[in-house]
C-alpha cells in the first residue's frame, strides 16, 4: 500500500484518471438519455435512479483501480479507507431529475480532496480538507471542465474564464431549489428580491453545471441553500480557478451547503444572500 501522505500535491495522471471515469459515466448517461429509467426512489422535490448507482460504480471502479488508496465519497455511498489522506468526491449524475425526465441538462461531477491535517485522519468536516482537483462533464454537449488548484480552469483544454459583468441588472442568474423544504423557503424570498433587479434569473437544476457556468461567463452567479457537497466540490474549484468568487458554508446541522458563487465583481451586491 502506497503511503500517499508522502504523495505531492494533484498530480496530472490524478486529473486524467478523473476526466476519464467522468467520461466513462458520461457515456452510459448519453446511452440511456431516452431509455425507461428505473426510479429507485421518489419524494416531493427529488428522485433517485438506479443509473445514479450504476453509474458511480462505473467512476469507482476505475478510480479504485487507478488509486486503491484514495477513498471514494459519492452520492450513492462510500468506498475505501475513510481516513486516507486524499479522497475522490463524487456525483455520479447531477441533474437527476433532469435527467430522470428526458431533459439533457445534467453532468458527472468529481473532485480530488487532500486533508488539511493530515496528522487528524479521523475528522471529515469539510473543512479538514482542500479541493485540488475539479472535472465536471457535461455528456450531452461533450463539455469537459478541468481545473487544478492554482491553474487556470480550462474547458476542452482551452482556458475558460468569469465573466466581467460587475452590474447586478445585467447579471443571468441561476438559484438552485434543493429538494429540502428547509432550503426551498430560503430560495423563495433570494428569488423575489432578486427577479427584478437582474437581466435573467435561471433555474436549471444541476449545481454543478451552475458553477461551471459561472466559470465559463455563461451565467454570473449562482446562488443556493441546501446542496450537498458532491454537488459543489468540483465546480466550486473551477469557479475559483476561473478567476470567480466561490463562498460556502454549513446549514441544516451541518451536511447541507449554502452556496453564493459569481463572478468576484458581483460579491458586495450579492452579500445580503449569504447569510
Ligand atoms: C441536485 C443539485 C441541484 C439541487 C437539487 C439536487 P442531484 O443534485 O445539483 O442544484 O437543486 O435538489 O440536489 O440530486 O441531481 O445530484
Amino acid at each position: 500500500m502506497r503511503d500517499n501522505r508522502t504523495k505531492p500535491a494533484a498530480t496530472k495522471p490524478m486529473l486524467a484518471a478523473a476526466v476519464k471515469a467522468a467520461r466513462s459515466a458520461g457515456e452510459l448517461m448519453q446511452r440511456n438519455l431516452h431509455a425507461a429509467k428505473k426510479v429507485t426512489e421518489a419524494v416531493q422535490h427529488d428522485i433517485k435512479l438506479e443509473l445514479d448507482v450504476r453509474c458511480q460504480k462505473r467512476i469507482g471502479r476505475l478510480l479504485l483501480t487507478a488509486y486503491p488508496e484514495i477513498a471514494l465519497l459519492g452520492e450513492e455511498g462510500v468506498d475505501g479507507d475513510p481516513e486516507s489522506h486524499y479522497r475522490w468526491v463524487v456525483d455520479p449524475i447531477d441533474g437527476t431529475v433532469n435527467y430522470a425526465y428526458g431533459i439533457p441538462h445534467a453532468c458527472v461531477s468529481i473532485a480530488l480532496q487532500a486533508r488539511t491535517r493530515p496528522d487528524q485522519p479521523t475528522k471529515n468536516a469539510p473543512v479538514d480538507f482542500q479541493t485540488l482537483i475539479g472535472v465536471v462533464y457535461d455528456p450531452f454537449r461533450e463539455e469537459m471542465w478541468t481545473a487544478m488548484r492554482g491553474q487556470p480552469a480550462r474547458l476542452n483544454g482551452r482556458t475558460t474564464r468569469v465573466s466581467q459583468r460587475a452590474n447586478l441588472n445585467e447579471a443571468v442568474i441561476s438559484l438552485g431549489f434543493a429538494k429540502h423544504e428547509d432550503g426551498l423557503r430560503k430560495m423563495l424570498p433570494q428569488f423575489q428580491q432578486l427577479v427584478p433587479r437582474v437581466r435573467k434569473i435561471r433555474i436549471m437544476g444541476s449545481a454543478a453545471l451552475d458553477l461551471v457556468y459561472v466559470a465559463s461567463g455563461r451565467m454570473d452567479a449562482y446562488l443556493e441553500a441546501g446542496v450537498r457537497l458532491w454537488d459543489i466540490a468540483a465546480g466550486g474549484l473551477i469557479v475559483e480557478c476561473a478567476g470567480g468568487d466561490f463562498r460556502w458554508r454549513l446549514v441544516s446541522g451541518g451536511t447541507l451547503f449554502q452556496v453564493v458563487a459569481s463572478n468576484g465583481k458581483l460579491n458586495r451586491q450579492l452579500q445580503n444572500f449569504f447569510q
